[in-house]
C-alpha cells in the first residue's frame, strides 16, 4: 500500500461522511481550474453525493467541451452545504462571488499548488510540488480508490496539460508524466483534448494576437516584453477576456526575453497584470506579492489600483529590479 500524506486522509474522511458539497474554483478560471472542478464533480456524483459545481465566470469556450452535462453554474447565496471545497485557487479573494456563497458549510477544503496559498479553509491541503492542481485531485481519487473514468480522465488530462504549457515549464515532474501517462491509459482523448484546447482558436482570438504583435513592446535590452489589453482591444476585436489566456506565452517566446507581462485593463483604474518568467533567478510570484498577488514561480498575477501609466511603471520598475540583482 502507497503512503500518502495525511492531510489525503482527513480529507477522504469527510468526502465519505458528508451529503452535499459544493466545488468552487478561482475567477477567470483556467484549464487547470475547470478540469479540477469538474473531475471533482463527477467523483463524488459517481460516489452518490449531491454536488455543486460553482464559478463566477462561465467556463470559456475552449474547455466548455469538458461541461457537456453543464455542471457549471453561478454562485447563489444562501445555500447550505455540508462540504465546501475549492480547486486551484490562492486566496479566498480569488473566489469572488462564490466567497459569500458558501458561508453555510459545516466544512471547508482547499486543494492547490500554488506556494503563495493562504492556507484560507478548515483543511488545507496545498502541495507546490506538483505542477497543476489536477494532478493533486488525481492522487487524491487514487487514494480513495474512485474510479477514473474516460470523462475525468479528459479533465484532469486537460488540467495538467495546459498549466504545464503542454509538459514544457520547468514545474513538469517525472511524476508529471507519469500522471498524464495513467490518464491516457484511462480513456483520456488526447486528439480530441488537443483539438479543442489548443487547436481550435476562434478568429476574434487570432485578432487579438495581431494586435499583440502589432503592439508589444520591448525594455530592459529587450529582455522585458509586454503588451497592454485595454476594453476597447476586445470589443474591437469581438473577443472575450478568457481569450486572453495563454497570450503572454507569444510575447515570453522569445529571444532574449527573459520576463512578459500583460497589463489588461479591468476598470480605468484598475489593472489585471500577468507575469511570465524564463529566468531561474526572477521569481514573478515575488513581484506579484509586492502588488498583492501571487502565483508561481514561473507564472504569476495580481490585481493593482492606480492610473495605468503609474502601473506600469511601477510594475516595469519591479521587475528590471528583479533581473539587476538576478544578474
Ligand atoms: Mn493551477
Amino acid at each position: 500500500m502507497k503512503s500518502y500524506p495525511q492531510v489525503i486522509g482527513r480529507i477522504i474522511q469527510e468526502l465519505r461522511a458528508y451529503k452535499t458539497f459544493c466545488v468552487v474554483g478561482h475567477v477567470r478560471p483556467d484549464g487547470d481550474c475547470i478540469g479540477s472542478q469538474l473531475a471533482l464533480t463527477c467523483a463524488l456524483k459517481n460516489e452518490g453525493k449531491n454536488v455543486t459545481c460553482w464559478n463566477e465566470d462561465s467556463v470559456p469556450d475552449k474547455l466548455a467541451f469538458l461541461d457537456p452535462d453543464h455542471f457549471f453554474q453561478k454562485p447563489k447565496r444562501g445555500l447550505e452545504f455540508d462540504c465546501v471545497i475549492a480547486t486551484d485557487c490562492a486566496s479566498f479573494e480569488r473566489l469572488g462571488k462564490c466567497g459569500p456563497a458558501i458561508e453555510n458549510r459545516k466544512v471547508f477544503i482547499n486543494i492547490d499548488h500554488h506556494a503563495s496559498n493562504t492556507r484560507y479553509a478548515d483543511i488545507n491541503w496545498v502541495s507546490a510540488r506538483e505542477a497543476s492542481t489536477g494532478e493533486l485531485i488525481f492522487k487524491l481519487m487514487k487514494a480513495a480508490s474512485w474510479p477514473i473514468t474516460p470523462k475525468i480522465a479528459d479533465c484532469l488530462f486537460t488540467a495538467v496539460s495546459t498549466d504545464t504549457g503542454s509538459f514544457q515549464y520547468a514545474t513538469t515532474k517525472p511524476m508529471t508524466y507519469n500522471t498524464a501517462g495513467e490518464l491516457v491509459k484511462r480513456g483520456a482523448d488526447l486528439a480530441k483534448i488537443c483539438d479543442e484546447v489548443y487547436q481550435s482558436y476562434p478568429m476574434s482570438r487570432v485578432r487579438l494576437l495581431k494586435h499583440l504583435y502589432n503592439k508589444f513592446r520591448l525594455a530592459h535590452e529587450d529582455q522585458i516584453a509586454y503588451l497592454w489589453l485595454k476594453k476597447k482591444d476586445f470589443s474591437r476585436t469581438g473577443a472575450d477576456t478568457s481569450e486572453s489566456e495563454g497570450l503572454i506565452d507569444h510575447i515570453r517566446d522569445m529571444e532574449p526575453v527573459e520576463v512578459a507581462c500583460v497589463f489588461e485593463e479591468i476598470e480605468p483604474d484598475m489593472t489585471r497584470i500577468s507575469l511570465r518568467s524564463k529566468s531561474d533567478k526572477v521569481n514573478v510570484s515575488h513581484i506579484a506579492s509586492m502588488f498583492g498577488g501571487g502565483g508561481h514561480k514561473a507564472a504569476a498575477g495580481a490585481r493593482i489600483p492606480g492610473s495605468p501609466l503609474s502601473v506600469q511603471r511601477r510594475v516595469i520598475g519591479a521587475i528590471k529590479k528583479a533581473l539587476n540583482s538576478a544578474s
